[in-house]
């Protein structure tokens, strides 16, 4: 009663995750193509009772609403704002993710673009391929990475490991959270936008969701000011777009380090023009050791559910 059509993989997942689903499982998959949804739900949807998921692709309101057998989503990935929470909780659904084991991969990422954007180590790196270290000579002033006042949004998990490597760099910390995080010695903020006035560099590392939408806004990216820098290892929807491209296009912030974006893999255009912009494909927790960490974990939650009824990491 634990195989055999009853699981449904939604979107591309870890090759991994993949093949044990395909082969062990004999899992279902989503077709890509929208159009052909219907069809198939039509045929299988009345069996499907848990659906593995990744990324940009969760079981969103309406293939959720679709699913009327659905127990359980098993989340490849430690956030899991594609998948609607709400219904999910309404209807009894249980949800997994895989925290933990990317903690580390996605702090290094933080501080990787903390690091890069100040020092501008990749503009100087096409500098250098460019010919223009011969050509133009020696390369324009970066600024100081150490001993900055360093504001992260979000004291979670992976926020405290940021906030730990940065204190060996001696940077002063502050934060804010939706509740202040009980025996830590960063400076608590009662808003982003206050958070933003007090600090150098902002890091932003909130779960995304509807929660957290928009949560640095035109008004925050104004505090942070043309000498502030932002870093988003997050999600991309906790930023409004539009005001960062429109504070970085015109000089109003002094640059950006970012990992995640509102409409992947789409990267607004006139980042790319920018040299003090840090630009990565959503690499955050991208290591072979953290992805077969998240692999396992993702299986090992599928096979207690489908064992015992329970999720090994609920979220
Ligand atoms: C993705 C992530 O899950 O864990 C998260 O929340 O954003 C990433 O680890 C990963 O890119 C797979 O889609």
């Amino acid at each position: 009663a634990t195989t055999g059509h009853s699981i449904l993989q939604v979107g591309p997942v870890n090759p991994d995750v993949q093949a044990a689903l395909a082969t062990e499982f004999g899992a279902l998959r989503l077709p890509e193509a929208p159009e052909q949804h219907e069809a198939f739900l039509d045929e299988y949807a009345a069996g499907i009772r848990v659906a593995v998921c990744s990324g940009r692709f969760g079981v969103g309101t309406e293939l959720m609403g679709r699913l009327p057998e659905l127990r359980a989503v098993v989340n490849f990935g430690v956030g899991y704002d594609t998948t609607d929470m709400a219904q999910a909780r309404e209807r009894g659904i249980q949800v997994s993710n895989t925290p933990d084991v990317l903690t580390d991969c996605v702090a290094d990422t933080a501080l990787a673009l903390y690091l890069d954007v100040l020092r501008r180590i990749s503009a100087a790196d096409r500098y250098v391929r460019r010919g223009d270290w011969t050509a133009k000579g020696n390369y324009p002033l970066a600024v100081r990475a150490s001993g900055k006042r360093v504001g992260i949004l979000g004291l979670g998990r992976i926020g405290r490991a940021i906030a730990h490597r940065l204190e060996a760099f001696g940077c002063e910390i502050h934060y804010h959270n939706r509740r202040p995080v009980d025996g830590v010695p960063y400076g608590y903020r009662s808003s982003a936008g206050e958070l933003a006035a007090a600090v150098d560099v902002l890091i932003v590392a909130a779960a995304g969701g509807p929660g957290s939408a928009g949560l640095v806004d035109a008004r925050v990216l104004e505090n942070l000011g043309p000498e502030g820098y932002l870093v988003n290892i997050a999600r991309g929807t906790v930023i409004d777009e539009d005001a960062l491209v429109a504070a970085l296009a015109q000089g109003r912030l002094g640059g950006a380090g970012l990992d995640v974006f509102a409409h992947e893999p789409q990267v607004p255009a006139a980042l790319l023009e920018l040299e003090n912009v840090v630009l990565l494909p959503h690499l955050g927790s991208g290591t072979v050791e953290t992805r077969q960490d998240m692999a396992r974990l993702t299986l090992e939650n599928l096979r207690s559910f489908l064992r015992d009824g329970a999720l090994a990491t609920p979220v």
